[in-house]
């Protein structure tokens, strides 16, 4: 695509919007700026192209088309069904998944849309027909009790959060810790690693209905065919939340035991994360779940999003050509030298290493809580998040640990040098930033010292880093 074409578009649409108000225009240019001039680490993060953003920027917007391809209950949804149609095909294909679902709003949302279609396909609950049968606001107050009635009960086991699993898997700030009796399976303390005997003894014992694997920060790879057979072995249905790693599955790093499609009842991910499409989720899954997920709209959801599912129909066009490939290796091969870079520095990464997009520091190693170190991180112009570890003594606020994920600075084009350059500047971040007080004198887990003179050194290295590698170096908005 020519230089030309790309910045003409963004800069004529900066230039309507400003005539209507100045300050938005304004804003989407310096995040623009920001985003250029930031070393992003954050494993849930990417860049999606020029044609993905501005599939999202049009008419589209303006349409409802609650219902699926074909089966509105808007009228005029012919172009819809043309884009949900081929976001479908694109997924289907890209994924070898029977059925796809391309509507959730988010990843939360795709997991909504499972947990319900699961609960509809396995639980006998006159109250969940109902439910499904009426619009949402005809349910009366009894209705809503008998449902919960009904399917109070139900159980999950998914992963812990300490060791890396999701907040939609069960866990009490979600809704999905208020459906579920919810129980957790961790790590092996002494390798971080998923010890998939405990989690059949754990499955064995609490028989849930749904055993779940996926995580946001886990550095390894899940074998999903055992995974499966410890569903199997208790009835459960077994779903698989690839949000994190979805682009690693479609570029065909993760194959056999470590692809999930073949092995899960059903699978839900996110589009904008190693995917690298517009912000969305989307649930692939057999026919014995189809008809059950294609009612999310309006079960758990509100109406689609037209010109999202064309930005994912672009976006997944994009991950099935063969350089999407090329560029999933690459993430995983960054990560390594970014974990072997910050291993030969001296630091402790939870499990050792990793065989995916993402690393997982323990900062207490440097003195530091979760907190302290991403503060430190920022101020010298590494944009990084905060996580707990396994067992982690900070809770999930403070935290002890630092996530760090490849998939941006893999789309900007940096390497396997530029990663052990990027561990050089965590690590002298890190190494030379010290625990602070408070105001009584008492160790603080948020204050934090560092020579300001450090953090505008490491702003400066950082930015000369990412100097050979502009950011959508088609789009010049000047
Ligand atoms: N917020 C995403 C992440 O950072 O992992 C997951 O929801």
């Amino acid at each position: 695509m020519s230089r030309n074409a790309e910045s003409t578009a963004f800069r004529s649409a900066l230039e309507v919007i400003r005539a209507v108000e100045p300050r938005v225009a304004d804003a989407i240019g310096a995040e623009l700026a920001d985003q250029r001039e930031s070393l992003k680490l954050i494993a849930s993060e990417n860049y999606a192209s020029p044609a993905t953003l501005l599939t999202m920027g049009n008419w589209f917007s303006d349409k409802y088309a609650e219902g699926t391809v074909g089966r509105r209950f808007y009228a005029g949804c012919q172009n819809v069904d043309t884009v949900e149609a081929l976001a479908a095909e694109h997924a289907r294909e890209l994924f070898g998944a029977t059925h796809a679902y391309v509507q959730p709003h988010s990843g939360i949302d795709a997991n909504l849309v499972a947990f319900w279609a699961i609960l509809a396909d396995r639980v006998e609950s006159p109250a969940l027909r109902k439910a499904q049968a009426r619009h949402v606001n005809d349910l009366t107050e009894a209705d809503w009790f008998a449902l919960r009635r009904e399917l109070g009960d139900q159980r999950m086991l998914g992963m812990s959060l300490d060791a890396g699993g999701h907040l939609t898997h069960g866990f009490r700030p979600n809704i999905s810790g208020k459906m579920f009796d919810q129980r957790s399976y961790g790590t092996d303390p002494s390798t971080g690693l998923i010890d998939y005997d405990r989690v059949a003894e754990a499955a064995r014992e609490f028989r849930p209905l749904i055993l779940v694997a996926g995580y946001s920060a886990y550095p390894r790879k899940v074998n999903f065919r055992i995974m499966r057979e410890i569903a199997d072995s208790v009835g459960a249905t077994f779903m698989v939340d690839m949000a994190h790693f979805a682009g690693l599955v479609a570029g065909k790093v993760f194959t056999g035991d470590f692809d999930p499609v073949p092995h899960a009842h059903i699978v839900t991910t996110t589009t904008h994360k190693s995917l690298r499409g517009p912000r969305g989720g989307m649930v692939l899954c057999g026919p014995e779940l189809a008809d059950q997920v294609d009612r999310g709209c309006p079960m758990v959801l509100g109406g689609p999003l037209p010109h999202v599912m064309a930005a994912k129909a672009v976006a997944l066009a994009e991950a099935r050509r063969p350089d999407f490939a090329d560029y999933a290796q690459r993430i995983v091969d960054n990560a390594q030298a970014l974990a072997d870079g910050l291993l030969r520095r001296g630091a402790t990464l939870v499990t050792g290493g990793t065989d995916n997009h993402l690393v997982l520091i323990d900062v207490s190693g440097y003195g530091l809580t979760g907190r302290q170190a991403e503060q430190a991180l920022l101020d010298s112009g590494i944009v990084t998040n905060r996580n707990a570890v396994p067992q982690d003594p900070n809770g999930a606020w403070y935290t002890s640990g630092i996530r760090i994920g490849t998939p941006a600075l893999t789309t900007r084009g940096l390497g396997a040098t530029e990663m052990d350059a990027t561990a050089e500047l965590i690590h002298t971040v890190l190494s030379q930033t010290t625990a602070g007080t408070g105001p009584d004198g008492a160790a603080s887990k948020a204050k934090y010292v560092l020579d300001p003179a450090v953090a505008e050194q490491v702003g400066k290295q950082a930015a000369d880093l990412l100097a050979p590698f502009p950011l959508y170096p088609t789009v010049d908005l000047a």
